[in-house]
């Protein structure tokens, strides 16, 4: 069938908005027409090129909610209708890592979503006959996109997609992360406060932390951030300022979660410093430079530190992310407060200059 789709050609290029045919559901895959979708960081990162995983020409986009149109054979648990969010990360169910409780990492079709295939190793995406690949396994920003049943979370129909498409990744991933890693009582860091660091906020101040501090060297998204729950901002003078003395002195010796949503890794080592010793937790979310390392004093976590990262909010896709929707809908977790800016398809490129401009904290784009 016929899907408008954004197309990033190559990296560098601003997305081109044209028609694509997208072809059938095979086994195991599904048809979903996207109603919204948000735009996310990592999406700027195969728009730029910086995106290992990015096979050109691709369609982006992994922060969508939709419904299915049409399912392909052995599809057993979705039906036309049903409303669904695509997972970046699967849960197949079956794997060591499904199985397990200790993680929701799911890697079955790894290797194939991330050479920008379906798992069968083609894509269902093409232009005049040229293969467009998939990215993230989710290429929300078609009207119709194919995703595999194990990657497809069926969500209650009462929730609005033109708002839940956030919990596709930057609201799962921020609230997820704060309400696994914060216990009642804590005191909390947040480095960046971007479209992940104010979803920690509001995490946190759900999980009932006793002091959240903000810390990003723009001072644009305070107010967001205070009204999510940020009870302290700390805006950093690189020409002097001692950002971790200044979160000792206001938590009598450090914080009990410190979360690093930057992918600095000067900031990693600061979030690790302003933990609290003993039982201090730096949680690393931002993405490094490809190849990097990090170099961290062991006396920090022989006497007690963590330092930990998390995925998706440690949520597991299919079988998690209903109850966290749940508690979009029972009022306690926000996200109309969040969406900055609103644009049709064929406007998606200025929300990417938002983002980069640092003016939006998250666009949602219409696709219907
Ligand atoms: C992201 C979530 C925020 C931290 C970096 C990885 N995943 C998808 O965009
Ligand atoms: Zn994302």
């Amino acid at each position: 069938m016929r899907s408008s789709a954004a197309i990033c050609t190559a990296a560098g290029r601003p997305l081109e908005i044209a028609e694509v045919m997208v072809a059938p559901p095979r086994a195991g895959e599904v048809l979903v027409e996207i109603d919204h979708t948000g735009l996310c960081h990592t999406d700027l990162t195969a728009l730029e090129g910086a995106n290992a995983t990015a096979v050109y020409p691709l369609i982006p986009g992994h922060e969508g909610a939709g419904r299915v149109v049409e399912t392909g054979p052995g599809v057993t648990g979705l039906k036309p209708g049903d409303h669904v969010i695509p997972l970046y990360g699967p849960e197949c169910g079956d794997c060591a890592m499904c199985r397990s409780d200790r993680t929701n990492l799911c890697w079955t079709i790894k290797p194939t979503r991330d050479r920008g295939v379906m798992p069968e190793g083609s894509a269902r995406f093409s232009r005049d006959g040229e293969v467009i690949h998939h990215f993230m396994g989710t290429s929300t920003f078609s009207r119709y996109t194919v995703v595999p049943e194990i990657a497809l979370c069926r969500i209650r129909q009462d929730a609005p997609l033109n708002e839940v498409c956030l919990f596709g990744c930057g609201v799962t991933t921020g609230v997820g992360a704060a309400l696994s890693e914060v216990r009642p009582g804590d005191r909390v860091a947040v480095f960046g406060l971007g479209g992940i660091g104010i979803n920690i906020i509001q995490g946190a101040r759900i999980a009932g932390a006793s002091q959240i501090i903000g810390i990003d060297l723009s001072g644009s998204k305070t107010s967001l951030a205070q009204s999510y729950g940020m009870s302290h901002f700390i805006r950093p003078d690189p020409a002097g300022s001692d950002t971790v003395t200044e979160i000792r002195d206001l938590t009598q010796g450090g914080v009990d979660v410190a979360f690093e949503c930057t992918g600095v890794l000067s900031v990693m080592r600061l979030a690790l410093d302003a933990a609290v010793p003993a039982w201090g937790k730096a949680v690393l979310l931002g993405v490094e430079p490809p190849g990097s390392t990090l170099s961290v004093p062991p006396v920090q976590v022989r006497y007690g530190k963590s330092l930990l990262g998390s995925y998706f909010g440690g949520v597991k896709g299919r079988s998690g992310l209903g109850a966290l929707i749940d508690r979009y809908m029972a009022g306690e977790i926000d996200l109309k407060g969040q969406i900055t800016h609103r644009m049709p398809l064929a406007r998606i490129n200025e929300g990417f200059d938002l983002m980069r401009a640092g003016t939006s904290v998250r666009s949602v784009v219409s696709l219907v």
